[in-house]
């Protein structure tokens, strides 16, 4: 907490709306905070913290502090005018007991004496359902000279607001203690605290908001003394976010691992009126997917909405023009479309609204009519400008998207050609592709193998009842980026998209599935990591409903066969050949084979008696499937009783599709640094 320095703005006590007590918040929690899961539980914290943000939105305060304390308590301050605590007119009761424990509660929304609030869906709702969903509550305010506290116990005040002391301080703080009668599982999670409020200081400007995980300090820290939490000598994780740029410093952390195309970064913030704001910032990377973030009155739409559509129409138009102006778009070529000026693009929009309407499945999308329009006139007049004040940056951008253009148009010809009518429908199974007997997708399996031989290996190691092999020569293609077009033209390509079954792009149809497990086999090696990266990116570009519905799969073939006497065991990497081995033991082998190492070693015999003799031990190294035979192959790799196999899932859509362009995008040393790391990352599905 600062000294007072507080703008000041009359509040009038008259200007809280009372609605209704805090019983229908404990008897149908889901209304107000959406579940009682994980998701409600930080849903609290999100709530308090609103209202300090909004505060700091207002220019009264500039410092937000949000600790997670023993016992399942968490904390929140601000260094802002405190909440109100004279008495309200209606009530007769203190204004922050009306807040505290009254439903719908806050300041009034506009109107002659002025909120300066904005609201926003469940946001909006406010303190008092915090309250009513806790344990134990308690509220000190800073204000006016004077030290106040209240506390409460599922949303019911133990006691009047009493003054204790008096201060120099001004700010609020909010210790709640989530109700265990309401949240089967109080867990917070420090990180998603943190990246929670690291997205909400880009948002608010100058405003710095740090985050204490003092859960862990049990019996060594009193709720009163995190204030002196320095003083303590403990090392209490903790973590300060402060942007004095906003959404131009988030673009920028964005495109930090990435290649800008451009030098400046676009940012505009505009104020309508004394509630309602359209903030934008772009910057164009050398990439094809866009990352693009939208938020309504600070509250992230995934599913985006009326402001992200004004912003994606006026960015297009606005690009077109400029391009046709300036003759950097030739007059054969086509108009740029929305789909074009999204390629390597990073963007955040931000809009404040008085009044806000939330859409969707999950609430996830702007509905507000009028945010269409208003970011649309207010970005396309700021983007122009910057386009004119800023050439060498318009003529990159502009450059780029004639590229996504091209390409696009090129990808469409493509697959125009391979989805001809009858082109893929006609066709015969490949040649290469050794079916199995079973008709049943569910129980047939598909392994893509690399290369002839080890196809070879696979045909003749596998259960033909359900197992089928479809060989890939090599290297594939070599596809470069935004050329994804090519592969669909390639023969091996098309093969897998005949023997998978489903066509592809508009005849798309899942039910048409021939396998229910498709197993990419390659090779442990940089090589088989590439080969496997292609064809992830083709699913992944093509046949997505495959990766969502858990239908393929990543085949782990051992690393080392060791033969110990007559045991033989597989490891599947070298922590485990360690093991078997017996690391420390391994003496250095005279004279080793090629990929072949010999030790001696000192093994403890299984019987009872544990004596120990010397015995011979040999590691094969496996650098291909070709080199198995087909007994080892089916044993380590195919037997579905034995074999391990990795789900390909894609829990994050945006990481995924940043790894894709990393993978074929052109920075090399990115690429091979991120296939070597990640080579063996992936869920386990044994
Ligand atoms: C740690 C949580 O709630 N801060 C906070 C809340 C309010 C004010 C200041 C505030 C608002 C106004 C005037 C106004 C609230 N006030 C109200 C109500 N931090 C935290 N800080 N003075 C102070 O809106 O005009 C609701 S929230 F209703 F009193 F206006």
């Amino acid at each position: 907490m600062a000294e007072k320095t507080a703008k000041n703005k009359a509040y009038s006590a008259e200007s809280i709306q009372v609605l209704e007590g805090l019983e229908p918040v404990r008897k149908r929690p889901g209304m107000y905070i959406g579940t009682t899961g994980t998701d409600g539980l930080h849903h609290l914290i999100w709530e308090i913290f609103d209202n300090a943000r909004d505060e700091a939105m207002g220019g009264f305060a500039n410092d937000i502090e949000v600790t997670l304390l023993p016992g399942n308590r968490v904390r929140v301050t601000d260094n802002g005018r405190g909440i109100p605590v004279d008495i309200h007119k209606q009530t007769k009761v203190s204004a922050l007991e009306t807040i505290m424990t009254t439903l719908h509660a806050g300041g009034k929304f506009g109107g002659e004496d002025g909120g300066y609030k904005v609201s926003g869906g469940l946001h909006g709702v406010g303190a008092s359902v915090v309250n009513a969903l806790s344990s134990y509550c308690k509220v000190t305010v800073h204000k006016d000279g004077g030290e106040y506290v209240q506390e409460y116990s599922q949303g019911k005040k133990k006691a009047a607001v009493k003054k204790i002391g008096s201060t120099k301080l001004s700010g609020t703080i909010v210790v709640f203690e989530p109700d265990k009668a309401i949240f089967p599982i109080i867990d917070f999670s420090f990180k998603r605290v943190v990246d929670h409020l690291r997205q909400q200081a880009y948002l608010v400007k100058g405003l710095r908001i740090t985050v204490i995980d003092a859960s862990k300090y049990e019996g060594k820290i009193k709720e009163e003394d995190v204030f002196k939490i320095s003083e303590l000598g403990l090392e209490i994780p903790s973590m300060s976010f402060y942007f004095e740029g906003g959404l131009l410093s988030l673009v920028k952390f964005y495109n930090s691992p990435l290649k800008p195309i451009h030098k400046n970064i676009f940012y505009v913030e505009k104020k309508i009126n004394e509630y309602e704001s359209v903030e934008v910032s772009l910057q164009y990377v050398d990439d094809i997917s866009a990352r693009i973030l939208a938020f309504a009155n600070n509250i992230h739409t995934p599913e985006g909405g009326t402001h992200l559509t004004g912003f994606k129409t006026a960015l297009t138009r606005t690009l077109n023009t400029y391009g046709r102006k300036n003759n950097l778009i030739k007059e054969s070529e086509d108009n740029f479309t929305g789909e074009d000026v999204l390629e390597g693009l990073t963007a955040v929009i931000s809009v404040k609204l008085r009044e806000i309407q939330f859409e969707g499945q999950t609430k996830g999308k702007l509905g507000t009519v009028e945010a269409q329009g208003t970011v649309n006139t207010v970005f396309s007049e700021a983007f122009t400008y910057f386009l004119e004040e800023n050439p060498d940056d318009a003529r990159a951008i502009i450059n780029k998207v004639v590229l996504a253009l091209k390409a696009r148009k090129a990808a469409k010809a493509a697959k125009d050609s391979v989805l001809r009518k009858g082109a893929l429908e006609g066709m015969t199974l490949p040649g290469k592709l050794a079916d199995c007997q079973s008709k049943s997708a569910e129980d047939s399996e598909l392994f893509i193998v690399e290369g002839d031989s080890a196809g070879g290996t696979a045909k003749t190691g596998r259960d033909r009842r359900t197992q089928a092999i479809l060989p890939l020569r090599g290297k594939i293609l070599n596809i470069e980026r935004a050329r994804l077009d090519r592969m669909l033209e390639s023969e091996q390509i098309k093969n897998l998209v005949i023997a998978l079954g489903t066509a592809i792009g508009d005849t798309f149809d899942i039910s048409k599935l021939r396998y229910h497990k498709i197993i990419i086999a390659t090779d442990a090696d940089v090589d088989g990591a590439h080969i496997r990266t292609l064809i992830l990116t083709l699913l992944y570009r093509f046949f997505r409903p495959l990766i969502d519905g858990g239908y393929i799969y990543i085949a782990q073939p051992p690393l080392y066969k060791i033969k110990k006497g007559k045991e033989i065991h597989y490891a599947y990497s070298d922590d485990e050949k360690a093991k078997v081995v017996g690391k420390d033991e391994v003496e250095e082998a005279t004279e080793p084979q090629p990929e072949e190492e010999v030790a001696e070693v000192e093994e403890a015999e299984k019987d009872e008696k544990k004596t120990t003799k010397k015995s011979k031990v040999s590691i094969q190294r496996y650098k291909g499937l070709g080199e198995m035979n087909a007994e080892e192959l089916w044993e380590t790799t195919m037997d579905p009783e034995r074999r391990i196999l990795k789900q390909v899932t894609i829990e994050d859509g945006v990481a995924a599709d940043k790894v894709f362009d990393i993978l074929m995008g052109t920075d090399v040393p990115a690429r091979k640094s991120f296939i070597q790391s990640n080579a063996t990352k992936a869920n386990l599905d044994v």
